[in-house]
């Protein structure tokens, strides 16, 4: 099936040209309780209609009754309804409930429950062995499936082999590299799969962290006008009526710039690593280092226009 048939169109924003390497990408999200996840989706989707990168598969790292149905059916409403999703079934232990994926699956969709999208971990594999460019990973959820790829010897190979960048949101870097956050932190999978991931991981890992996001709003309802629009709808059924913080899109629009001054962002390098007990993070500087965490250059609103530019 050739998924551009039934790709809307979607005109590339000023400031923005379509590269000369093409761009490989994989998404991972908890698309979990947050509405987040579902603005970074929209944005990933639409640099993909406009030529800007391939996204070739998301895989969801939280596993809840609506995740598949309810990401397939935004997927769909973005055109990209027949991109391959995976779903790690065993996350089933990070808690809450999210009204949005229930609205979002009374959209039209073709996989009709979780069971019917791949497993994850085997998703990765089966699209990292078929890549013939450099891939780019985005994580916007838990590590817990990228923690299982390195962890296999095929996925270890890959990611040190074919893997150019893996772009994660996720840590608190804000005091000194030092601090505690969500997505590492969540859950005992959680923080032993970000444990073992950021000692193993032999690509390069560019960290977005809590503290940039949070007072960065995106999805006003100036943003996004129409009530009925899919991505509003989601914010609404989260309670973010008047916008949410920026973390997940701010790291997709982060990795779609690739380049950190027109992103508008310093980096410190070194060494990240978490706690697995209590899934702290914390970060050794040096300027050889694989990590990075990216620090803003800008206000919060020079953030918040690029970001609605593509939320619109
Ligand atoms: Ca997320």
């Amino acid at each position: 099936m050739d998924m551009k048939n039934n790709r809307k169109q979607y005109t590339l924003p000023r400031g923005y040209a379509v590269p000369e390497q093409n761009r490989t990408i994989l998404l991972g999200t908890d698309w979990w309780t947050d509405c987040d996840d579902v603005a970074a989706v929209r944005i990933a989707c639409r640099a993909d209609a406009c030529g800007l990168w391939r996204l070739t598969g998301v895989v969801c790292n939280g596993c809840m009754e609506y995740s598949v149905p309810s990401l397939n059916a935004f997927l769909t409403t973005e055109g990209c309804g027949s991109l391959p999703i995976g779903i790690d079934p065993d996350a089933v232990d990070f808690g809450g409930k999210p009204p949005y994926q229930k609205k979002l699956a009374a959209l039209p969709h073709s996989l009709p429950d979780n069971a019917s999208a791949e497993d994850a971990l085997a998703l990765y594999l089966r699209l990292l062995t078929a890549a013939q460019t450099p891939v780019e990973i985005l994580e916007i959820g838990y590590p817990q499936v990228l923690a299982a790829l390195c962890a296999h010897p095929d996925g270890y190979r890959y990611l040190a082999e074919k893997v150019s960048c893996l772009w994660m949101m996720a840590g608190n870097w804000e005091k000194d590299g030092v601090g505690t956050e969500n997505n590492f932190a969540r859950a005992p999978r959680s923080r032993k799969a970000s444990a073992y991931l950021l000692e193993h991981c032999p690509c390069p890992i560019v960290f977005l962290g809590w503290e940039v996001g949070a007072p960065v709003i995106s999805g006003r309802p100036g943003d996004i006008p129409d009530d009925t629009d899919p991505l509003r709808m989601a914010f609404i059924a989260h309670g973010s009526t008047n916008g949410r913080s920026s973390w997940d899109p701010m790291l997709v629009l982060l990795a779609l710039e690739n380049d950190m001054d027109k992103a508008g962002y310093e980096v410190r390098r070194g060494y990240a690593s978490v706690d697995a007990e209590t899934g702290e993070n914390r970060f050794r500087y040096d300027e050889n280092g694989p990590h990075c965490y990216v620090v803003k250059t800008h206000p919060d609103a020079w953030y918040e226009e690029k970001l609605a530019v593509w939320l619109k």
